[in-house]
């Protein structure tokens, strides 16, 4: 990996840190990076003791600001086939990391930005973040995923109003609608994300990963059937040891100690 590459990982302990890098061009996704990016996840799930990642933006000004409309201008309708099964293809891959994804967005969020962004578990975003899905603009609708995943995470309407129109949300607005969870100065903003993961690296690590299945594998189920997985997956937890572990150090009163952390 140099630093040119169009996708950048490193490394914190059990943190990864993926940075979309192409800052010339608002590090737009094009074939190229998306494979970056399919690589990098796939290193990613073999790595031991991973505890959480962070996908952010190269530079100050976007953390991606879309599908490479320059890519896209010529394609045909088998290219843009496959274009968007490479982009859905490894935005599932990412959603279904088994440890917390957190998107730590620094500006531009449009389009397969915003849509890289929804792929995470939750998003951080600075006070310079904007968030939009622009592509009917384009003569396109939403590629990598937008039309299912932004209704989702904030309500079918105002999906629907932010597809159609495709106007952008500013950082308040994107708090208020609960597509960020938090709002953050623009310099903080990786300062905070890494206190976030490290938050998470303070739990047991299996339950973390139990919930986050669950939860995933539950939104597209019955309630019933959702509840019925999450029964499962609580009953497991009181066959290994991170259970007695963090019950025990509770009862205690000291601080537990998980293995892995
Ligand atoms: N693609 C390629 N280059 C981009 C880009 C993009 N999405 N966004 C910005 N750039 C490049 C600009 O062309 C410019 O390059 P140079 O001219 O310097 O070579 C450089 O980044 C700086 O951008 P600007 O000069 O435009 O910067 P400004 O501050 O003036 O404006 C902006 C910033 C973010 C408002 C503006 O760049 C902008 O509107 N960008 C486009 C945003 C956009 O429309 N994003 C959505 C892209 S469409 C599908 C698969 C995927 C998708 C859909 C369908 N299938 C295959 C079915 C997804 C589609 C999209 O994401």
């Amino acid at each position: 990996m140099t630093d040119s590459a169009p996708i950048l990982v490193t490394h914190d302990g059990p943190i990864a840190t993926v940075t979309v890098n192409r800052p010339d061009a608002l590090n737009a996704l094009n074939r190229e990076t998306l494979l970056g990016l399919r690589d990098a996840i796939g290193a990613l799930r073999k790595r031991a003791n991973l505890g959480c990642v962070i996908v952010t933006g190269a530079g100050d000004k976007a953390f991606v600001a879309g599908a490479d409309i320059a890519a896209m201008s010529s394609m045909s309708r088998e290219d843009a086939l496959a274009f968007a099964e490479l982009g859905q293809s490894t935005f599932a891959l990412l959603e279904g990391l088994p440890v917390p994804v957190i998107a730590a967005v620094n500006g531009f969020a449009l389009g397969g930005g915003c849509e890289l962004a929804l792929a995470c578990d939750f998003i951080y975003a600075s006070s310079h973040a904007k968030f939009g899905q622009p592509e009917v603009k384009l003569g396109i609708l939403p590629g990598f995923g937008g039309t299912q995943r932004l209704s989702r995470r904030v309500g079918l309407g105002l999906a629907r109003e932010l597809i159609y129109t495709g106007k952008m949300l500013g950082p308040e607005e994107a708090l208020r609608v609960g597509l960020v969870n938090a709002v953050h100065p623009h310099a903080e903003l990786m300062a905070k994300t890494l206190e976030a993961a490290k938050a998470i690296l303070a739990a047991g690590p299996r339950a973390v990963a139990a919930a986050k299945q669950v939860m995933n594998a539950g939104a597209d189920l019955p309630l019933t059937s959702a509840i019925a997985k999450e029964a499962e997956a609580f009953s497991r937890c009181f066959e290994a040891p991170e259970q007695r572990e963090g019950m025990g150090a509770f009862l205690a009163k000291r601080a537990a100690k998980f293995e892995g952390r």
